[in-house]
C-alpha cells in the first residue's frame, strides 16, 4: 500500500484514450508531459501542494507510443519540488528519446547541473503560479538563470495572464531562451486581439529569445470539450502562425489538478491541424523547433 494517499478531488488520467484522427508526423515530439513518482518509488516533496495518481514513464511511453509520438520532453511536476529523481530515472531509461525541464534551487553545484545535463536536462522551470508553489524570489532565479546559461539551457516559466504585466521586466532581463508555458493561460473569453493577449504576443514580438508552448486547451478552454475547446483554436492558432520557429506542442500528461473533466488524449492530438493548419507549421511545431530545443547536443 502506497505511503501517499491521492487527494480526494484528484481525476485520474484518461484510461483509454482514443486514437487520434490526426496522424501526427514520424519523428513528433510531445514537449510538455509529466511523471509522477511512483510514490513509492520516487516519494513526492513535503511542501507539494497537492497528492496526485501515480503516472509512471511506463505509462508515460504507452501513451507516447498510442498517439503516434516518438519523443517526449518531461517537465519536472511540482509534487517532485527539487527532486529530480524520477524525472531523471524517466530520462535514464527512455533509450534517448526523452529530454527533461528540471527543478532546483539556487545552491545546486556546477557538479549536480552536469549530472543533470548528462541525464538529458536542458532546461529549469521557474513556476509563478501560486496554487502549485511558493515562488522563488527574483534574485534566487536570477542566480539559477546565470548558473544554468553557460549550458546552453533554457528556462520554461509558468504563469497566468493577470500576472504578466508584474512579471514582464523580470522576464525581458533573463539571459537564456524563455519558453512560456501554456501561452501564458490567457482568458480566451477575452478577444484574441484584446489587450491581455496583445501583451503576450508583444511579449514574443518583442524578444526573439521567446518561445510559447500551444498547449493546455483543456485547461484554458471555457466551452471544455463538449464545444472541442474551439474557443482556445485562435489564440494558438495566432501564436502558431505569427512565431513558427518559437512554439512547441504537449499534451501535458497526466493533466494535474484538473477539475472539471479528464481531456481524451487523442482528442487533443486531434486539435493540432486546426492550430498548425499546414503541413510546414505543423513539422516546424513537432519536429523542427523541439529538436532544435532539446536535441541540439
Ligand atoms: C501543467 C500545469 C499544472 C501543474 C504543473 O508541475 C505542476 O504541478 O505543471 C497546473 O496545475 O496548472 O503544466 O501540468
Amino acid at each position: 500500500m502506497s505511503q501517499f494517499v491521492v487527494d480526494a478531488d484528484w481525476l485520474h488520467w484518461h484510461q483509454s484514450p482514443s486514437v487520434p484522427h490526426f496522424k501526427v508526423p514520424q519523428g513528433a515530439v510531445d514537449a510538455h508531459c509529466h511523471v509522477f513518482g511512483p510514490g513509492d518509488q520516487f516519494p513526492f516533496a513535503p511542501q507539494r501542494k497537492y497528492t496526485p495518481c501515480d503516472a509512471s514513464k511506463d505509462q508515460l511511453w504507452a501513451l507516447r507510443d498510442h498517439l503516434g509520438f516518438s519523443r517526449n520532453v518531461i517537465v519536472q511536476a511540482t509534487c517532485h519540488g527539487a527532486d529530480n529523481r524520477a524525472l531523471v530515472n524517466a530520462l535514464n531509461h527512455s533509450n534517448g528519446l526523452a529530454r527533461g525541464v528540471a527543478t532546483v534551487t539556487e545552491s545546486i553545484t556546477d557538479e549536480e547541473l552536469q549530472r543533470l545535463h548528462e541525464a538529458g536536462v536542458r532546461g529549469v522551470r521557474f513556476n509563478f503560479v501560486k496554487r502549485l508553489v511558493d515562488a522563488l524570489p527574483f534574485d534566487a532565479l536570477k542566480v539559477i538563470a546565470d548558473k544554468i546559461k553557460p549550458l546552453g539551457w533554457h528556462i520554461v516559466i509558468y504563469f497566468e495572464a493577470q500576472e504578466l504585466p508584474e512579471l514582464y521586466e523580470f522576464f525581458t532581463a533573463l539571459p537564456t531562451t524563455v519558453v512560456v508555458d501554456h501561452m501564458g493561460r490567457p482568458d480566451v473569453s477575452q478577444p484574441v486581439d484584446g489587450p491581455e493577449f496583445a501583451l503576450f504576443l508583444k511579449l514574443l514580438a518583442e524578444n526573439e529569445n521567446f518561445w510559447s508552448k500551444v498547449s493546455c486547451p483543456e485547461r484554458i478552454s471555457k466551452v471544455g470539450p463538449t464545444g472541442s475547446y474551439e474557443d482556445v483554436v485562435p489564440f494558438a492558432r495566432t501564436v502558431v502562425e505569427r512565431f513558427p520557429d518559437r512554439v512547441l506542442w504537449g499534451t501535458d500528461w497526466p493533466h494535474p489538478n484538473m477539475k472539471s473533466h479528464m481531456p481524451d488524449d487523442g482528442h487533443l492530438v486531434d486539435m493540432i491541424p486546426k492550430i498548425a493548419p499546414t503541413q510546414a507549421l505543423q513539422k516546424k511545431l513537432l519536429i523542427d523547433n523541439p529538436m532544435r530545443l532539446y536535441w541540439a547536443d
